[in-house]
């Protein structure tokens, strides 16, 4: 992939178009990050060894409005004995995903006590999504889950420019239905 020559058409020139994107995925350790890039990238689970690896980087193709981008997205570790490598992530990026998981207060809080001051430090400026991950766990819990209301005023909090609930669970569900649903539409 190489750099694409486009029209702007504010200054009425070619410019240089840079189609390549950097997105890192943090958060607390075991929140379900390395799941969470797996599926987006290869719609499965990863394998043992990448969701007990230390550093990860996955490069997908995504085209939009007919422009093809290269994405690679980079899985770090959450631990805090892992900051300073995590660090080494952290240069030329073009978006965060700063996840927590529902199931766990702890994940949400750090999201402003831990990753804010963290962020604010590496990735000055750099756009936030953020991320509630492993949304199935709220049905039939006895613990108490972060709310999707808690999550929209934390969204506020970290100035963050979205916010969504996932889970890779109902997404493999999803996706079982959707592909027996549409085999027997072609039997039919
Ligand atoms: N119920 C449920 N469990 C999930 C989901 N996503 C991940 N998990 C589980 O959460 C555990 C931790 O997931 P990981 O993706 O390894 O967590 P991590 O954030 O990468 O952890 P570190 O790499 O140690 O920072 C795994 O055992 C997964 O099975 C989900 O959407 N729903
Ligand atoms: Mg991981």
């Amino acid at each position: 992939m190489q750099y694409l020559n486009i029209y702007c058409p504010t200054n009425r020139t070619m410019v240089d178009f840079d189609p390549f994107i950097k997105v890192v995925v943090v958060g607390d350790q075991s929140v379900g990050k390395s799941w969470f890039v797996s599926y987006l990238i290869n719609e499965k689970p990863p394998s043992k060894d990448k969701a007990s690896s230390l550093f990860d980087s996955q490069v997908k193709q995504i085209e939009v409005d007919g422009i093809e981008y290269e994405v690679t997205v980079w899985d770090t570790p959450g631990g805090e004995e892992m900051k300073k490598l995590r660090c080494h992530a952290y240069p030329e990026t073009d978006v965060i995903l700063l996840c927590y998981s529902v199931d766990d207060q702890v994940s949400f809080h750090n999201v402003a006590r831990k990753w804010l001051p963290e962020l604010k430090r590496h990735c000055r400026g750099v756009p936030k999504i953020l991320l509630g991950l492993k949304s199935d766990l709220k049905r039939n819990s006895l613990k108490p889950m972060v709310s999707e209301k808690e999550g929209e005023i934390m969204q506020l909090h970290i100035n963050a420019t979205a916010f969504y609930e996932y889970s890779i669970v109902v997404r493999m569900g999803m996706r079982k239905k959707m592909t027996a649903y549409r085999k027997s539409c072609s039997i039919q």
